[in-house]
């Protein structure tokens, strides 16, 4: 067989595959895949650096299939390229990311070719996709990765890093806003290591794009500042090929290729309709689809001869070849400059290097006390020096969060200065998460930050972070009523409690600004978890770490910060962050009247609950019913602590605009408040 005829039998390979699949499966989206195999075998067999015995290998190129339903197209070319799996702990397993089996499996339990693309599950995935837009953001995040990775640490003759990144997307995500505000990001950073491909089927589930989507996307790109590049036909691999070269060779812009396409190409009845897009093409239509290809009509699953070979004959051997000439380069790298290869192992393994806590602060009891957005501005200014990959940045309200990194030589990440460590988001919360996501994926330690009200912008992201087990850290200030005067806008209520409900996420909001210390104590040792830290704007108390607990109970997720001498308390008094001072203040009143209570400061809910039955018992006395919890935030939830026959002073509705204080007296914020519902509880009115 000649080479083309090779390329024709690859590519109709993964069309087969994934149109089998999907009737196998009863569902899934045939089309799409029948319509890109031929770009995705030119990415991956003719260009892309990846070595299918290593997909973890630090300098391989990125693939990510933004349009996550075609996911067919990545399990095929993970299985025909033989991609190997890697365990949690970067293991090389020696068995196929994606076999055979799991490709007839397609959507079933358990199997390695799910519905869609899911970093963590399937080795060979770069990032977990199916929302639309986000895999093209995220990849925004990779490529920047890339150039702050190359700016640390390549030295003269060492490229150790030098990667690319390929994202396929389409209508859907080019609809979608998270991914405007990627690509003007990506425009205005002037990431010339980002590729993406936009598959221009002019079809979207209710049918033609004319329905919704009829803007001049390439007017558009040329606008974000991408060279922008056209394939007016998506079988011509030599074209696609071409661009790719051209996408290779350009310096300064991102490249934004638009490549027409037939959605279900080959099918005699579904091509270029909107059935193609996620139904199974039928038995029938199957049949006739292959006589179209050429492939033997009745034949299921069918790999022919050959093909795997191919496979192994383009990726496989120049995959192999680029790691091991790394490998050669990054051991005399290694030899000539260790600090630097220590801190490329460490970041590969997620791990922190030693002293990485040196000189966190420690703040004196001081009545008027620390806004919790400042302790944590001095304590990510102390980390961003003792680890040296910790980097972020804000949605532009870096002044406001206090997450500027002001350290002589921080820096700011700019295309002439990819050594910055600030980071400048823009007013992009979306793009932003997505990014952090992308430097996450790219083994930096990364944080984002904007208002705690806009992290609802930020959300579909936040949960991508937790679904992929990323150790992402968010950084949300005026966490509650602080920015007063703003009013209901900007006053969150049920932020926290539907952060607190994203499995795996791990949300804190300190009580002072040794709690915020012990905060990022605890979160900078997650290497497989995100983490939202609701930080306050205004100061709070710093409280008297010898008369009370040590913040170390942060940790714990909820901890005992104040309690009475003698006999078992009456009444337990929960609260976080801005609420717990007063909750203290509560608590000396009713001692001063003789009634027994217990303060527990409880920063995370998701951490406490985590506790051993007897640490949660010796923090919530089960004896003790009467309690009351103390938040400002929705009360969803708090009878988890509480119980039925406990208070919850909490927000029902939006708050107000007016100063802080009144809307603490307003909505029950105070401390004789809560001196009354104890005392309500307790039958001592
Ligand atoms: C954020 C988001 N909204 C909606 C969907 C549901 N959805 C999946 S595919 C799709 C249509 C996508 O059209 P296009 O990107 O053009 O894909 P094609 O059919 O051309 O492959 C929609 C609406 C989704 N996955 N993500
Ligand atoms: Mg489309």
């Amino acid at each position: 067989m000649t080479n083309e005829q090779l390329d024709q039998l690859s590519i109709n390979t993964i069309r087969t595959l994934s149109m089998d699949a999907v009737q196998q499966a009863k569902s899934g989206h045939p089309g799409t895949p029948m319509a890109l195999a031929p770009l995705v075998y030119t990415i991956w067999n003719r260009v892309m650096r990846f070595d299918p015995q290593d997909p973890i290998w630090p300098n391989r190129d990125r693939f990510v299939l933004s349009n996550g339903h075609a996911s067919m197209l990545l399990w095929s070319v993970l299985h025909l390229t033989g991609t190997r799996a890697v365990n949690a702990d970067y293991e090389r397993l020696g068995q196929p990311s994606v076999s055979l089996d799991d490709i007839r499996h397609f959507r079933q339990l358990d199997s390695k070719a799910p519905g869609h693309p899911e970093y963590h599950w399937v080795s060979g995935v770069e990032t977990t996709t199916g929302p639309l837009g986000q895999g093209v953001a995220t990849s925004v995040g990779m490529a920047i990765a890339e150039k702050w990775l190359a700016n640390r640490y390549n030295r003269p003759a060492f490229e150790i890093f030098d990667y690319d990144i390929y994202a396929v997307c389409g209508d859907g995500c080019m609809m979608e806003g998270v991914a405007s505000e990627a690509a003007s990001l990506a425009g205005h950073l002037g990431l010339d290591n980002l590729c993406w491909v936009y598959d221009n089927n002019h079809i979207t589930i209710e049918g033609n794009t004319r329905l919704a989507f009829t803007e001049d996307i390439a007017a558009r790109f040329l606008g974000y500042g991408w060279n922008v590049l056209r394939i007016g036909d998506a079988n011509d691999i030599d074209r696609i090929e071409h661009a790719l070269g051209i996408f290779r060779e350009t310096n300064g812009r991102p490249t934004f290729i638009i490549l027409d396409s037939h959605i279900g190409y080959g099918s005699p009845h579904k091509q270029d309709r909107p059935e193609a897009h996620g139904e199974p093409l039928g038995d029938e239509e199957i049949r006739l689809t292959k006589r179209s290809y050429g492939w033997p009509e009745d034949a299921k699953f069918l790999v022919p001869d050959g093909v795997r070979e191919h496979f192994a004959a383009g990726v496989g051997t120049r995959g192999a070849e680029a790691r091991r000439h790394w490998t050669e380069l990054f051991t005399a790298y290694r030899a000539k400059h260790p600090e630097l290869a220590t801190e490329i192992d460490l970041m590969q393994r997620r791990e922190l290097p030693a002293g990485w806590d040196h000189n966190l602060p420690v703040f004196p009891a001081d009545p008027k006390g620390v806004a919790g957005r400042e302790a944590s501005g001095k304590v990510l200014n102390v980390l961003a020096q003792n680890i040296p990959w910790f980097l972020g940045g804000s949605a532009d309200l870096g002044p406001s969060n206090k997450t500027t990194l002001t350290y002589e030589g921080a820096g700011d990440f700019q295309a002439d200065s990819p050594g910055g460590k600030n980071l400048h988001f823009g007013i992009r919360e979306h793009a932003m998460a997505a990014t952090v996501n992308g430097l996450s994926l790219s083994k930096l330690r990364a944080f984002g930050a904007t208002f705690f009200i806009f992290s609802d912008y930020a959300r579909p992201a936040i949960r991508l972070s937790a679904l992929m087990e990323l150790p992402t850290i968010f950084i949300f200030t005026h966490e509650a009523m602080g920015d007063g005067e703003d009013g209901p806008t900007h006053q969150p209520v049920e932020q926290l409690v539907s952060l607190r409900a994203m499995p795996g996420l791990v949300t804190l909001r300190p009580a002072d600004a040794n709690e915020v210390v012990d905060a990022f104590r605890y979160v900078m040792q997650l290497r497989h978890q995100p983490a939202v830290l609701a930080l306050s704007r205004q100061p709070l108390p710093t409280l008297d770490r010898s008369k009370y607990a040590s913040a170390r109970g942060v940790a714990q997720g909820a901890y005992v910060l104040a309690d009475s001498p003698g006999a078992r308390p009456e009444v337990i008094l929960i609260a976080s962050g801005s609420e717990v001072s007063l909750v203290v203040q509560a608590h000396e009143t009713l001692r001063a009247e003789g009634i027994r209570s217990r303060v527990v400061s409880m920063p995370s809910w998701e951490i406490f609950d985590h506790q051993t039955q007897e640490y949660r018992d010796s923090v919530l006395a089960p004896g003790v019913k009467a309690r009351v919890a103390v938040e400002q935030a929705s009360t969803l939830g708090w009878e988890r602590y509480v119980g039925t026959s406990g208070r919850v002073i909490g927000m029902n509705t939006f708050g107000a605009s007016a100063p802080l204080k009144e809307l603490q007296r307003k909505f029950g914020f105070e401390p004789d408040q809560v001196v009354a519902a104890a005392k309500d509880l307790l039958g001592r009115t």
